[in-house]
């Protein structure tokens, strides 16, 4: 399980959506927010996914297969500071449209920084699968940054913002350099496609 995890190819249209079928776990989340690292760290691959040291820098949906079985698809990281105003003031037209007409869509993975709490745009986001009855979870990401007080915290302001939000069925803490959460996200991948 996992073994094969291989580059498909970057989306910039719409009509330039691979050919072949497969379910997909659908990353996003802001810029920065680790889920390019999410990939590498996950399929245990140094640079699968390019990590950028320019953040807000992927307009793309990069597509990756894994074992022929699904796709893990990155979405454009939206909120960066230093992206232009159209861009910063919400998600890619290519984003919503994406996440509107695709019907292959088995799980979001809705990605937020574990340090700080969630932004507008990610509410913004969170209606929006809402609306379209899209499957999602919330990753907390870089909880190695976090001490044990910061640790109790971060869920509560999730739960702030998101009242579904819940630690038993819907919230994982990750880290690149843990564990913990790449056991839980497992478990769940091989629930649902294998
Ligand atoms: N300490 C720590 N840093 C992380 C973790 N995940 C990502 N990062 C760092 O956060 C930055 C942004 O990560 P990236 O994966 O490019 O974010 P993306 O824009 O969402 O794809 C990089 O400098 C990563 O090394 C994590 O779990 N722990
Ligand atoms: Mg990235």
């Amino acid at each position: 399980m996992f073994e094969k995890s291989r580059f498909i190819k970057s989306v910039f249209h719409l009509n330039d959506l691979p050919k072949k079928h497969l379910p997909s776990v659908i990353l996003c989340g802001r810029s920065n927010v680790g889920k390019s690292s999410f990939i590498n760290s996950f399929f245990n691959r140094k640079d699968l996914a390019k990590v950028s040291s320019t953040p807000g820098k992927t307009r793309s949906i990069n597509y990756y297969e894994i074992d022929e079985v699904f796709y893990v698809v990155d979405m454009p990281g939206y909120g960066y500071a230093k992206t232009g105003k159209s861009e910063r003031a919400g998600f890619s037209k290519l984003t919503v449209e994406f996440l509107s007409s695709s019907k292959s869509i088995s799980l979001v993975i809705h990605f937020i920084d574990s340090r700080h709490k969630p932004t507008h745009l990610d509410v913004r986001l969170n209606k929006l699968l809402k609306e379209l009855n899209i499957p999602y979870i919330f990753l907390l990401s870089k909880v190695d940054k976090l001490n044990q007080a910061e640790l109790n915290i971060a869920p509560k302001n999730l739960m702030n913002s998101f009242p579904e939000a819940d630690v038993k069925s819907n919230i994982v803490n990750y880290s690149i350099n843990k564990q913990a959460g790449k056991q839980i996200i497992s478990r769940l991948f091989k629930e649902m496609f294998y």
